[in-house]
């Protein structure tokens, strides 16, 4: 058996105290699902301090992700609202180990999901669609794991910039993706790259929601999963994902 809340209480600290950590495989075995428990109970920490979950994310939902990282599988992580960075505000450097950021687009979910939906049912549960850039920061040094450690390091989640809301109905499955450091592109991509249209990230969270017992209520956010390489960022920087149609989304690190 191996131990869930210690394990848990690993990836918790290393993420409180922006410290890095050994990857827990190298010492400890254990598969998906055990992954997912160890990130549900670090998420239970969270809460405790009293941190709020706000939705979910997928990840490794495009290939170019995947092939960056070395992994073979879609994982999925939590959010919660001390993750939330304001939109053209700044992202404080030291509270972070070694952070990245990637282009995104963000549903809000309008209803509940409870049951498997299907690609033409996905839009009925989309309130509103935004450009958004994620900052992640694995908590392993030199941000290298196996998939079981990320999963248990709840995706590398650390932050969320939001852009602005858009209307549902806007077709998503072929738009142009820019990241920028510094007014320069550094990634482009296209919506597409993203399990071939955004919306099947709706229809996979719905999946692995159900599955893992977690749930996806209205008014929380889903992170559709990067259509890009994510990038490092240092302090100074300024970041900004722009998303045909969509418009833009900036951050500036401290
Ligand atoms: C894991 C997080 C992946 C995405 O959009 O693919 C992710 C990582 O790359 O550290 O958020
Ligand atoms: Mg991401």
């Amino acid at each position: 058996m191996i131990e869930i809340k210690k394990l848990a209480s690993i990836v918790d600290d290393a993420a409180k105290n922006a410290t890095p950590i050994n990857q827990l495989t190298g010492t400890h075995t254990f598969n998906e699902s055990e992954a997912y428990a160890i990130q549900a109970a670090s998420l239970k920490r969270r809460y405790l301090r009293g941190e709020r979950l706000v939705g979910l994310k997928l990840g490794f939902t495009s290939r170019l992700k995947m092939l960056q990282m070395g992994v073979h599988d879609m994982i999925w992580g939590r959010l919660t609202d001390k993750m939330i960075l304001e939109e053209g505000g700044n992202l404080q450097f030291d509270q972070f180990i070694h952070p990245r950021a990637e282009p995104e687009i963000c549903f809000l979910i309008k209803k509940k999901i409870e049951h498997p939906i299907t690609l033409l049912e996905a839009g009925q549960y989309i309130e509103a669609i935004a450009p958004a850039l994620e900052i992640i920061d694995s908590r392993y040094e030199n941000f290298k794991f196996s998939l079981e450690d990320v999963i248990a390091d709840n995706c590398s989640s650390a932050g969320v910039v939001l852009g602005k809301w858009h209307n549902a109905s806007t077709a998503i499955e072929n738009l142009g993706i820019v990241l920028e450091v510094n007014q320069r592109p550094v990634q482009i991509g296209s919506s597409a790259a993203i399990l071939g249209n955004p919306l099947r990230s709706v229809v996979a969270a719905a999946r692995l929601a159900i599955q893992y017992e977690e749930r996806i209520l209205p008014g929380s956010i889903l992170l559709a999963g990067a259509a890009t390489p994510a990038v490092y960022i240092q302090k100074g920087d300024h970041i900004q994902a722009r998303v045909e149609k969509l418009g833009r989304v900036a951050v500036n690190v401290i």
